[in-house]
């Protein structure tokens, strides 16, 4: 452990008596719509994240009145899996209850909502209780909602997985009181009484992020994640684990003490382990990690700074087992199928394009009230796809028809999706993300318009790239595991990433610094009309951007990882 002085927030966690805070008090004062000091941060735990609309924050200075405060609220679905009845829940608040009347599926199989004002903020945590939710630990430093491969057709395996999925959840979760006692009026119950066992009294030094994937599906991006659980089956039986640890993808640009870094494989365990397992990682982490420097706490700098080597034999020991040799995995894809699929089970599963996870109703697209009717009448289940988009899982075949006249009808459906919107992907950033330093939502559609006009004339209309935008740094949509990839340095400037690969195992190199939009689709032009013309049959963009020498593939981030090229 470093002994420079501890941030802040190691205070406000020390002192938050298991994340109480004086959250309540805050939450009855009438003067201020925010929170202040550290329940700001506090609330996090629970949570939410505290806003305001940044398309009108110089009007409202101007008028001397504070930001619009409100929070954005992120609801806990181990694997994303959602019921009917829970999503109709949460469309009704959404249009009564929110400033924007939005939900926001999240590449982390979670749903937003934005704009809760104040006197709102309890309601919504009675009413998700009420359908059997909360959005505990979906914020803040602890174990995040856990990821698992979403689709259900693939593989037997899925059941098996998701159930370790929200196993591997509910194990991690905090075990104080303060979320019932905060915001459902809950019991009461003396913070001495409580013991943080596996997270300990100060949480994490930094938010930690599990996975479970279902190879040759990597859709849950596994080098993410701090820990990722990749699914070794045989013969439709799930027997256990290959354990990757160390993965994320933050950076700051500029400083080379901060990279995105690919996970690290730990080995095999056999299924009765994975508990442990994750357990002994997450206090390795909690012990180790760094407490001081924020920017510096991650798993991923623990295991460098350590050495990959001494957190597996820590892990070992820990957890009292022993890492087998990996079995054999592979990766071939990250996509999800669009469209009607059979499963395995006999059942149909409709997957549903929705542009960057978010279900709004405009004119030509009422895509929220469409999900609202499609909830009203399927008896399946809902599953968010780590690729911001919705199955419909479990539609029996009398009911294919009806689901997908509705779909049709609301523009669920809409066979003019090229293959390359459906690749590309796109953080919140503005108007809500309170450090988003350019556009990515909201200017994804425009740029994928001229990505398709590139594609289209080189002859490549059926073929695609992954393709990523991210509003700053911190890389939320996953830019830094893209084969190209945008990364927002300014309003209207990004730098430009090239020469991830399809799979997701390869970290693009920093292309071109601080460019427009412009410049950047001029130079993709040029780079799309060689890969057409001098690309392998299906050699993905990636893997040609490297072989022609367009840029040097990254070997080892900590070091190569801020040259540009
Ligand atoms: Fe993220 C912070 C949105 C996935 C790395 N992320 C934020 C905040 C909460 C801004 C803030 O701290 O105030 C953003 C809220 C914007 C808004 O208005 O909604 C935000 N992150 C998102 C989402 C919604 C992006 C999306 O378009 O889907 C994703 C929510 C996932 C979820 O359901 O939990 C989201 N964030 C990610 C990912 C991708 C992933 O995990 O697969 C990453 C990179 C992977 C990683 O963690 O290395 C990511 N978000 C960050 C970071 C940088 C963390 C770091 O290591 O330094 C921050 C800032 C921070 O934590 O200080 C951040
Ligand atoms: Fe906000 Fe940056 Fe994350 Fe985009 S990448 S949502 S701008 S924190």
């Amino acid at each position: 452990m470093s002994k420079e002085k501890l941030s802040d927030n190691e205070r406000l966690k020390g002192q938050s008596k298991h994340l109480r805070g004086t959250i309540s008090e805050d939450l009855a004062n009438p003067i201020t719509g925010g929170f202040e000091g550290d329940n700001f941060q506090l609330i996090r735990f629970h949570g939410m994240y505290q806003q305001d609309d940044r398309d009108i924050r110089a009007q409202r200075q101007k008028q001397k009145l504070e930001p619009l405060h409100t929070v954005m609220l992120r609801v806990r679905l181990p694997g994303g899996i959602i019921t009917p009845k829970q999503w109709l829940g949460i469309d009704e608040f959404a249009s009564s209850h929110t400033e924007y009347g939005s939900i926001r599926v999240t590449n982390r199989q979670a749903v937003q909502l934005h704009g809760v004002l104040k006197h709102n903020i309890k309601p919504v945590h009675k009413l998700l209780n009420t359908l059997g939710l909360d959005s505990r630990a979906t914020a803040g430093d602890v174990n995040r909602n856990v990821l698992c491969t979403s689709n259900p057709v693939e593989s037997a395996l899925h059941q098996q997985a998701y159930d370790w999925a929200k196993k591997i959840s509910e194990h991690l979760l905090p075990k104080t009181n303060a979320y019932a006692e905060v915001w459902l009026d809950g019991e009461k119950v003396a913070v001495e009484e409580e013991q943080e066992t596996i997270l300990g009294g100060s949480y994490l030094p930094r938010k930690f992020k599990t996975a479970v994937v279902i190879p040759p599906q990597n859709d849950v991006d596994v080098h993410a994640n701090d820990l990722s659980f990749v699914a070794i089956g045989d013969n439709g039986k799930l027997i256990g684990f290959n354990v990757l640890v160390g993965g994320g993808l933050a950076m700051t640009q500029g400083d080379v003490s901060t990279y995105p870094r690919k996970a690290s494989e730990f080995g095999f365990i056999t299924l009765d382990k994975t508990l442990a397992v994750a357990e002994a990682v997450v206090s390795t982490q909690r012990d180790w990690g760094n407490r001081s420097n924020r920017k510096n706490a991650k798993t991923k700098y623990t295991l460098d700074r350590v050495g990959v080597d001494v957190f597996k034999q820590e892990v070992e020991k820990r957890a009292n087992v022993t890492f087998a040799a990996l079995k054999p995995y592979a990766f071939t894809a990250r996509g999800d199928r669009i469209g009607w699929v059979e499963g395995v089970d006999g059942d149909h599963h409709l997957t549903l394009f929705i542009p960057s996870g978010r279900l709004i109703d405009t004119e030509d697209k009422p895509l929220k009230s469409g999900m609202a009717e499609i909830a009203k009448v399927h008896q399946g289940d809902f599953r968010l796809s780590p690729n911001q988009n919705v199955i419909v899982a479990g539609v029996p075949q009398d009911k294919v028809e009806m689901i997908d006249t509705i779909a049709r009808e609301y523009g669920l459906i809409d066979p003019s999706v090229t293959e390359q919107r459906k690749a590309s992907m796109a953080c919140v950033s503005f108007p809500t993300c309170p450090l988003a330093m350019a556009e990515a939502e909201r200017v994804l559609p425009d740029i994928s318009a001229s990505i398709d006009n590139i594609m289209l004339k080189h002859g490549l209309a059926d073929r695609a790239f992954v393709f990523r935008i991210t509003g700053c740094p911190n890389g939320c949509g996953r830019a830094m595991l893209a084969e190209v990839g945008l990364v927002g340095r300014a309003v209207g400037r990004y730098d430009f990433y090239i020469g991830g690969n399809a799979e997701g195992t390869r970290i693009p190199r920093l292309h071109q610094v601080n460019l427009p939009i412009e410049e950047i689709l001029t130079m993709l032009d040029q780079y799309v009309a060689r890969w057409a013309a001098e690309g392998e049959p299906d050699e993905a963009f990636g893997d040609f951007a490297i072989r022609i020498g367009l840029v040097r593939p990254v070997l080892n981030s900590t070091i190569d990882f801020h040259l540009v090229e």
